[in-house]
């Protein structure tokens, strides 16, 4: 069975929605709505995901007959007879072919955009459609998600980006600098598509496999992210503790070429690094070297990171030797690397790179990997996200709508028509309408049941690159 109401618009909303359409003043003809991010961790904010809800949800003829009864029969049941907009759907059905009157301008998607501007809008397109525009909040809201997971992910790639520009030869690995390990990690498989689409706006490395399904499906990218064969603990314990060695040997046998991962900590990581992959299977490794195939990548699993990560590079280093890289700092030979995979979040990131560092490792040994941090420990308030009306016309008239709760002026909210100025480096929304519509950087991305707006996965990410790499 396919996921639950997904195929039905009008059941992706919140209850007093479906009460709305009886609530606003009479002659009311538009409703006009904006997403913002008002505040939040991170500063800016890519601005993703908007056109799989689009693509998902909104585009073609959404609205049918069958549709609206299967709803009645909903909203009848669950809020009372008579509070379900019957006729209001079914003129859509009858007027617009099921076809939403609504229109949607927003920023492309990759950009980056400091909090509290305006991200996208939403207008109703027919007067008598006025309650629709809110109608959709709740689904097109859900963009909070992927853009919060670009914009964290993001935030990752600059602080890994930093340390590899104070202590590496060049930046040239970033985009394999962190791994998604969050598939296993996540609440359904729309989020991990959602969310490892996300990380790979900023990067190339996944084991999320849906992220790539939904890059390839919703953003024309044939191979948005790449992986290599790596171990996990039951591939190795399942030799026995006695043939752990033999469990790593097989591992560089299976896979002579080409990167190869093997987690090291099923019961000493000490002893893994320096008796097993330095001492016994020293020769093997340094194979790889002479043939200039891809590395061995050692991952620790446990312990505390910044310690386990140093007492890990140093163990390699002793028994392998180390180089000093252009910046004078020590690398591993090529043919052996790091990743470290567990309790891996922004905040720890830096805390492993400034130890290594500290005691004069370059970032390039090392990569990362991450999973429930990186597309889980996120949510709506990560960023602030909110959709509020802030312009009507009824009877004739314009209205600028606002909230100014005085028990919070954080929750106040914008008036009037938007435009997203973007001038000299600064972005600035004006409210009232009585911004340069020539210079809004707000483009229709939807309109009357069309998306006119089909952005490519190389466009997202090209808008979303970080300025060091630009
Ligand atoms: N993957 C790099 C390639 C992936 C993984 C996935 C949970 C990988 C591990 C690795 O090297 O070790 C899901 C945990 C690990």
């Amino acid at each position: 069975m396919a996921q639950p109401c997904c195929g039905n618009l009008l059941l992706i909303t919140d209850s007093y929605k479906v009460s709305h359409h009886k609530q606003y003043p009479p002659n009311t003809h538009t409703v006009y709505s904006y997403f913002e991010s008002r505040g939040g961790v991170y500063p800016e904010t890519v601005f993703f995901g908007l056109q799989y809800i689009l693509k998902k949800y909104f585009v073609g003829c959404v609205v049918t007959k069958e549709k609206i009864a299967e709803a009645k029969a909903v909203y009848d049941a669950h809020l009372g007879p008579g509070i379900f907009n019957e006729e209001g759907w079914l003129y859509i059905v009858e007027k617009h072919n099921g076809r939403l009157p609504i229109r949607i301008k927003a920023i492309p998607e990759g950009t980056v955009v400091p909090y509290k501007n305006v991200l996208f809008t939403v207008e109703n397109t027919d007067p008598n459609c006025y309650w629709l525009t809110n109608y959709l909040e709740t689904i097109l809201v859900e963009v909070w998600y992927p853009m919060t997971v670009a914009t964290q992910s993001r935030a990752f790639k600059e602080v890994i980006a930093k340390y590899l520009s104070e202590t590496a030869d060049n930046l040239e690995g970033l985009p394999f600098k962190l791994h998604d390990f969050g598939f296993r990690g996540v609440s359904s498989v729309e989020t991990a598509a959602l969310g490892a689409a996300s990380h790979l706006v900023n990067f190339k490395g996944t084991d999320t496999i849906a992220g790539i399904v939904m890059a390839r499906d919703y953003y024309s990218c044939p191979m948005a992210g790449f992986s290599i064969p790596a171990a996990e603990h039951s591939t190795i314990t399942v030799w026995g503790r006695d043939k752990e060695v033999e469990a790593y040997r097989n591992m560089v046998t299976q896979f002579p070429n080409g990167m190869v991962a093997c987690v090291s900590d099923s019961y000493n990581i000490w002893e893994a690094c320096g008796k097993m992959w330095g001492e016994e299977l020293k020769a093997l490794v340094e194979d790889r070297g002479k043939r200039d195939v891809g590395p061995l990548v050692i991952r620790p699993d446990s312990g505390d990171p910044p310690t386990t990560v140093l007492k890990v590079l140093n163990i390699l280093g002793e028994k392998f030797g180390t180089q000093m890289n252009s910046k004078k700092y020590k690398m591993l030979p090529p043919y052996i690397r790091v990743i470290q995979g567990d309790g891996i979040n922004y905040d720890m990131v830096g805390k492993i790179l400034t130890h290594m560092k500290e005691n004069g490792w370059s970032a390039d040994n090392v990569a990362f990997g991450s999973g429930g941090s990186l597309l889980q420990r996120v949510n709506r308030d990560t960023q602030k996200c909110a959709y509020k009306c802030s312009y009507a016309l009824v009877d004739g008239k314009n209205v600028n709508v606002f909230k100014e709760p005085i028990t919070d002026m954080g929750k106040k909210s914008k008036k009037g028509r938007l435009t997203l100025e973007h001038d000299n480096g600064q972005w600035s929304t004006t409210q009232e309408g009585t911004g340069n519509p020539d210079k809004d950087q707000l483009v229709v991305v939807y309109e009357n049941g069309s998306l006119i707006k089909d952005w490519t996965f190389d466009e997202v990410r090209a808008r979303a690159e970080i300025e060091l790499l630009k």
